[in-house]
């Protein structure tokens, strides 16, 4: 899932590697003293601490030396497989900042960051966290920036809604093609494992087909679709989806709506009214992951326009970079609730910040 992002963490090493050491102008003076580049050429990770003791320690005791931490020296058989063994993302970027200009290295993380599409703010924040700590500890402290970026609190949309008086009445908002409607079907899905009935609001009465694709779902999943005709008020739609769930004692409605440009001001006025008159509890942010970097400005926009309670970003199964999902909901100050991971009702996978920390660095 973050397999870019990953990629390019690890790239940063590979730039540090001999061969293709491009190092620019100032560094040289300070790279090219220090030992760490022959020390990362044959062997991993304890090297750097057992080279220096021999050195010295040999003479006096040339015998002792096999008995103690020796023995390991037959990693001679480690040369033919240094290539295959990849490194651990710990090990790599140790060995970037291992004698190297702090500043230089920042720079290459924040590029790294920044191809993988993380929102500039973020990467700026990121590397000042590991600024602060003078480069020591990388990946925990990489680890604890990445896992502070993902910290803001989320919650159970069922627990919510079985909290909640009836109805419990959840609003989808998003661009276009983000994948809303086919995100509420995944949410109704889960609300109905929960014991809790849905119906829903046929609110996109712009765009051709809407109604017939919202139907679609609504069919498979025995739920009921209150609808009007194309080019109706989304707002009145919505308004009689919650009356109908009132009179027929429904625990959740939930209300599809047009996709629109942030830009664009009649559709975000709609999408206010839909929000005055039916005051959902549950205002949801759908966007694509695709999206990269342009997501968190394009979320903050409908947060400041008409309120995001939790975001949902989909298509996290297609070949996202991964950077854009750590960033939204740091800068929006909104939680993700779930990944979109397929096309399939249940490929909804519930945000845990833990599982993205890993997918970034084990
Ligand atoms: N692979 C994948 N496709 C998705 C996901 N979510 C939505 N889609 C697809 O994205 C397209 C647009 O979805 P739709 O719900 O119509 O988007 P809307 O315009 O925002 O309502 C459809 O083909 C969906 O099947 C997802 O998590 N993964
Ligand atoms: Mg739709």
């Amino acid at each position: 899932m973050f397999d870019f992002l990953k990629k390019k963490i690890k790239e940063l090493t590979r730039k540090d590697e001999p061969e293709n050491q491009p190092t620019p102008t100032k560094t040289k003076e300070i790279i090219e003293p220090k030992e760490p580049a022959k020390l990362e050429e044959p062997i991993k990770p304890e090297e750097p601490i057992i080279r220096k003791q021999p050195k010295e320690l040999s003479k006096p005791h040339p015998l002792p030396e096999p008995t103690q931490k020796e023995k390991p020296s037959p990693p001679k058989p480690k040369k033919k497989t240094t290539q295959p063994k990849p490194k651990s993302i710990t090990q790599q970027l140790t060995s970037v900042f291992k004698g190297k200009d702090l500043e230089e290295t920042l720079w290459e993380l924040e590029l790294a960051l920044l191809e993988a599409d993380v929102a500039k703010p973020v990467a700026e924040e990121i590397c000042e966290k590991v600024r602060k700590t003078g480069g020591r500890n990388i990946e925990t402290t990489l680890k604890n920036a990445i896992k502070d970026i993902l910290s803001v609190q989320t919650y159970s949309i069922t627990e919510r809604a079985k909290q909640s008086k009836k109805p419990f009445k959840i609003m989808f908002l998003g661009p276009n093609g983000a994948g809303k409607t086919l995100t509420l079907a995944k949410i109704a899905t889960l609300l109905q494992k929960n014991g809790l009935s849905c119906i829903f609001a046929a609110g996109d009465t712009f765009r051709a087909a809407s109604i017939e694709q919202l139907e679609e779902h609504a069919n498979k999943l025995g739920v009921r679709v209150v609808k009007q005709a194309y080019g109706a008020d989304p707002a009145a739609v919505a308004f009689d989806a919650v009356k109908s769930a009132e009179a027929n004692d429904i625990d959740c409605v939930l209300i599809d709506t047009a996709g629109r440009q942030d830009n664009n001001q009649n559709l975000m006025e709609e999408l206010k009214k839909i929000n005055r008159v039916v005051q959902p509890d549950l205002r949801i942010y759908v966007d694509e992951a695709l999206s990269g970097n342009v997501l968190p400005e394009r979320a903050l926009k409908f947060k400041e326009a008409v309120g995001v309670d939790g975001v949902i970003l989909t298509k996290m199964d297609t070949d996202v970079k991964g950077g854009g999902a750590i960033s939204i909901a740091h800068m929006i100050k909104t939680p993700i609730l779930f990944f979109g991971v397929g096309q399939d009702y249940d490929n909804l996978e519930p945000f845990n910040a833990d599982v993205v920390l890993a997918n970034i660095f084990d």
